[in-house]
């Protein structure tokens, strides 16, 4: 047989690119290129999920289960017998300690599989503990603790493509092909946008490939965020650049938000950010004096910064402040595709708080979000004796000892467990100190559906589904899992039912994984089966849906300064007043890269060649004031820990910044310098996970002060 080509779609990220497979005779994998003819993403794919070949054939793929040894040495084992004794550890540990001494930790390649998404969520419950942390409490949580705060719209917003103005705050889209902008073929959808004459603003400390775009580019310290938007509102509340009616009818406190903003004077806030006053004003005139119709969106920047949480609310405010939400009458343009379809009316779910009902921790008291505890304390909880400190850890699809701030305390965590199982198709520096290891099936071996749990914001102007069948042949010999599989076979060890979707699955015989995959599209307006054959995906049609009028009488109203938000704008002027005028220090700044997804791909030989190890990127006047050249190594240091990279001199970087990407670096040794030309460095070293917030206990990753020195000239 010749070879032949096959549609499938990338599920590396949110970009949820349709590709073209070229397959050999054997059924592996050949060749990929983006799809041209697809209906989303148009022929866009990144250099990410081009590498697909390279990872599919890597060398370094774990294809067999492996066990370690006491001596610390590593066997393979079969699949059955490691379950076996994963499911036995378990047990003994749960008769032992409790339930609560089981936990797991989801990551990157757990979220987007699509028929395993939520399983160890459903696992762990099913045994009784609460204790699932994600990737998600170390990223953008401040969004949930918004709309917790908050309240919510319930019909949404606005769609991008109805925006005349937009607002991205710390997002690189063209590169991240992240949301808040639109995830499919982003720049092309960019090119669109600006050719239909929306107004771009870009806030980042880095002269981003999307602030190339922007008709506003503010570009302050890292850091500041809560500070910049509190001055921002401040200008926009006292000229009346804001929808009135909206507000009137919808916000119950618009008079403590003023009040509370008062203080961030335009002179301060520009100061204390470091940008010109002008374009504080110039963005709050474009945002609500303009008569535009906008949105403002966010992603790590601010969500990863000093008073997260408090940043991410001011931002969710200006579009309170916009009414950027649709209205009676308009369309909800997806209205759900694999997610159930409910009514929404033109009115505010008030403020829901979940995180004050149910488990907490017993470390800091902290709830949960979004079904999880918090990852900024699992650490602590691995660490801490006492009822309910965790002795077991199944990670899924995740690298916490590379991606959990202060790595040398998660490390020590990890070491420290009685079970660590990684659910994980290479040796990451996670697998490395794992008991077990399972190697799943990578992407193209597997069915699946698009990352279904955040559909919404992939697919913004219709109910848009898409499947695909396992394209690609596993390697030979090899004994690779199905993830959901160890879910549920430890389940049935366990003598737990194990739901999907709210439905219980049959413990007795083997379901397949499209069994799986047609009980989570089980609301989906489309058959299952129907989808089955549709390559490129498919409007799955069903109803329209149209913002229903709001119940008579409703009292749901946004909260735009709750005593909790008060309090850290208190917090965060006082910060400011006193770090005033301290021009000597750096920040640090997140960022990601082209060519890595966090720590995915970095072994693969053709990412290496360009991204060996993280390059700390500093502006070129910065390197030159303190006789740094190209490729010298610098000395990091923040108050918690030092690390050393080479510095890359970069003039998009704005002055007393060190732009550096994280998912580097190999364990945290005594010589991390030698490790550096291998395998990078973790700016987790750098980062001291008891800065946490309130609620979502995330650690701040960015806009900390750090101190730069040269090293040595590299030889
Ligand atoms: N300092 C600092 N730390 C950060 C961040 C930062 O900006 N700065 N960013 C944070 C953010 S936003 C995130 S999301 C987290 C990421 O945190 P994680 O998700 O914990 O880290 P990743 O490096 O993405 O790890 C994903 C793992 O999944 C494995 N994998 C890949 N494909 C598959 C698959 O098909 N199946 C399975 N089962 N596994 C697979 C990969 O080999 C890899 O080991 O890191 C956070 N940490
Ligand atoms: N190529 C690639 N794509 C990815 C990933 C990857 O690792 N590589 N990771 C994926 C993941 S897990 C996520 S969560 C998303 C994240 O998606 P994005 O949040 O869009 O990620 P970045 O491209 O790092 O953009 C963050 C921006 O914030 C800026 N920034 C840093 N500190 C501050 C600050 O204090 N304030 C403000 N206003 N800006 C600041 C940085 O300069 C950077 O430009 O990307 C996803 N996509
Ligand atoms: S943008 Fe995301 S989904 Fe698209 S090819 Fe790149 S990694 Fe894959
Ligand atoms: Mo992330």
């Amino acid at each position: 047989m010749a070879d032949r080509e096959v549609h499938s779609f990338c599920r590396i990220c949110m970009g949820t690119c349709g590709m073209v497979l070229t397959l050999d005779d054997a059924g592996r994998l050949k060749s990929i290129r983006g799809d041209r003819d697809d209906p989303q993403t148009l022929g866009f794919a990144c250099f990410k999920g081009l590498r697909a070949v390279e990872a599919h054939n890597s060398p370094d793929r774990i294809l067999q289960p492996l066990k370690r040894l006491p001596d610390g040495s590593r066997i393979e084992i079969p699949l059955e017998q490691a379950l076996d004794e994963i499911a036995g550890k378990l047990g003994a540990i749960r008769d032992e300690s409790g339930a609560e001494a089981l936990a797991g930790y989801k990551g990157g390649g757990a979220f987007f599989t699509a028929s395993a998404s939520v399983m160890l969520n459903d696992f762990l419950r099913a045994l009784g503990s609460p204790k699932t942390y994600s990737s998600a409490t170390i990223d953008q949580s401040a969004k949930a603790v918004t709309a917790g705060r908050m309240g919510t719209w319930a019909p949404g917003r606005i769609p991008n493509a109805q925006c005349d103005v937009m607002l991205l705050v710390g997002t690189n889209p063209m590169v991240s092909v992240n949301p808040p902008f639109d995830t499919r073929n982003p720049v092309k959808r960019m090119k669109e946008a600006r050719e239909r004459g929306m107004k771009l603003i870009v806030v980042d400390p880095r002269a981003t490939e999307t602030a190339q775009f922007a008709d506003l580019f503010i570009q302050p310290l890292p850091g500041e965020d809560p500070v910049l938007f509190a001055g921002i509102i401040r200008i926009m509340l006292e000229n009346g650049w804001y929808d009135k009616e909206f507000c009137d009818a919808h916000v119950g406190d618009l008079a403590a938000l003023r009040a509370a903003v008062g203080p961030f004077t335009s002179d301060f806030v520009a100061r204390r950010a470091d940008v010109p006053e002008e374009q504080l004003v110039e963005a709050a005139r474009m945002l609500g004096g303009a008569g535009l119709k906008g949105l403002a969106g966010s992603s790590t920047g601010p969500d990863m910064g000093p008073y997260s949480n408090l940043a991410e609310h001011l931002i969710e405010t200006l579009n309170v402040l916009m009414g950027a939400f649709i209205r009676e009458g308009q369309e909800i343009l997806n209205p759900g595709a694999i997610l159930p379809r409910y009514p929404r009316q033109a009115q505010v779910t008030p403020p829901g708080r979940w995180w004050e009902n149910g488990p907490t921790s017993r470390i800091d008291g902290s709830g949960m979000l979004m079904d999880e505890m918090m990852t900024g304390v699992m650490a602590d909880e691995i660490l801490t004796p006492g009822d309910g400190q965790i002795r077991a850890l199944i990670v899924h699809g995740g690298n916490p000892a590379s991606s959990v701030p202060d790595q040398r305390k998660i490390v020590g965590a990890l070491r420290a467990l009685d079970l660590l199982v990684c659910i994980e198709p290479i040796m990451s520096i996670t697998a490395e100190l794992a008991d077990y290891i399972l190697p799943p099936k990578l992407q193209y071996e597997r069915p699946d559906l698009h990352f279904w749990l955040y559909e919404y914001m992939i697919y913004r102007d219709s109910p848009f589904a898409r499947y695909t069948p396992a394209c690609t042949t596993v390697p030979d010999g090899a004994q690779l899992v199905d993830d959901w599989y160890v879910f549920w076979s430890l389940a049935r060890r366990m003598g737990v039912n194990l739901p999907v979707n709210g439905m219980p699955l049959d413990m007795v015989s083997v379901p397949e994984t499209d069994d799986i995959l047609a009980m989570i599209a089980r609301d989906c307006p489309m058959p299952f089966a129907d989808l089955q054959t549709l390559p490129r995906g498919a409007d799955v049609g069903g109803a329209r849906q149209f913002a229903q009028a709001a119940e008579p009488g409703w009292q749901g109203r946004f909260a735009l300064m709750p005593a909790d938000v008060q309090a850290e704008l208190d917090h965060a002027l006082d910060d400011a007043r006193a770090r005033m005028e301290d021009g000597s220090e750096f920040r640090l700044a997140v960022r990601r890269l082209r060519e890595t997804f966090n720590s995915v791909g970095r072994n693969l030989p053709s990412t290496r060649k360009r991204q060996p190890y993280n390059r700390a990127y500093l502006n070129p006047h910065d390197m030159a004031e303190r006789g740094i050249a190209r490729a010298d190594e610098v000395i990091i240091r923040s108050a918690h820990g030092a690390i050393m990279a080479a510095a890359e001199p970069d003039d998009t970087v704005r002055r007393r910044v060190v732009s550096i990407s994280h998912g580097f670096g190999g364990l945290p040794d005594a010589d991390q310098n030698r490790g550096y030309y291998k395998d990078g460095v973790s700016t987790n070293l750098l980062l001291d996970d008891t800065r946490r917030e309130s609620i979502n206990a995330m650690p701040r990753m960015t806009g900390l002060p750090v101190s730069l020195e040269r090293r040595r000239e590299r030889e």
